[in-house]
């Protein structure tokens, strides 16, 4: 899959089944090597594909409300935390003011650390995956999830040394 293919996923996003999206995005993305990852990080649990222990990808019809966050290059996202009930299925709607690319992905501590590993190794790698938006500059997009956990999760950007450089942020769901 390359760059442009990617890009016209991304830009569509917003209007495309979050759903549809995802299948159509799943062989070319990160493929097996994601899915066993996340395997191996769960102890060989339940969680393949798009399972994350923050919940899973949302129904975009069954959305309860959006929440805007803004991004920028002082390494912020805005607001850095999110308050949800459990059950809610969000639309994020992200928008980078910045003037390089960022992104928000969503899941646990520890699933964003594994992921940020991964992206070091794999550095230029873009993604389209269900709990991720990665904007160039100036744009906009969305993610649908549904927290169905009530627990402490977190996004974060993972461009290599964002997430470093604080570039995180907290739902907690209750
Ligand atoms: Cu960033």
């Amino acid at each position: 899959m390359n760059t442009r293919t990617i890009k016209l996923l991304l830009t569509a996003t917003l209007a495309a089944p979050l759903m549809a999206l995802a299948a159509g995005e799943h062989g070319g993305g990160h493929g097996k090597g994601m899915a066993d990852m996340h395997k191996g990080m769960q102890g060989g649990g339940a969680m393949g594909g798009h399972e994350s222990a923050a919940g899973k990808p949302g129904d975009p019809a069954k959305v309860s409300r959006t929440v805007p966050v803004e991004m920028d290059d002082t390494m912020r996202f805005t607001p850095s935390e999110i308050s949800v009930k459990a059950g809610e299925t969000i639309r994020f709607f992200v928008v980078n003011k910045g003037k390089i690319p960022h992104e928000m992905v969503i899941g646990s501590a520890a699933e964003l650390d594994e992921h940020a590993e991964m992206m070091k190794k794999m550095p230029g790698m873009k993604h389209a995956e269900p709990n991720q938006i990665n904007l160039d500059p100036g744009k906009r997009g969305g993610i649908v999830w549904t927290f169905d956990k009530a627990g402490s999760f977190a996004f974060a950007c993972l461009v290599p040394g964002h997430k470093e450089a604080g570039m995180v942020g907290q739902v907690l769901v209750q």
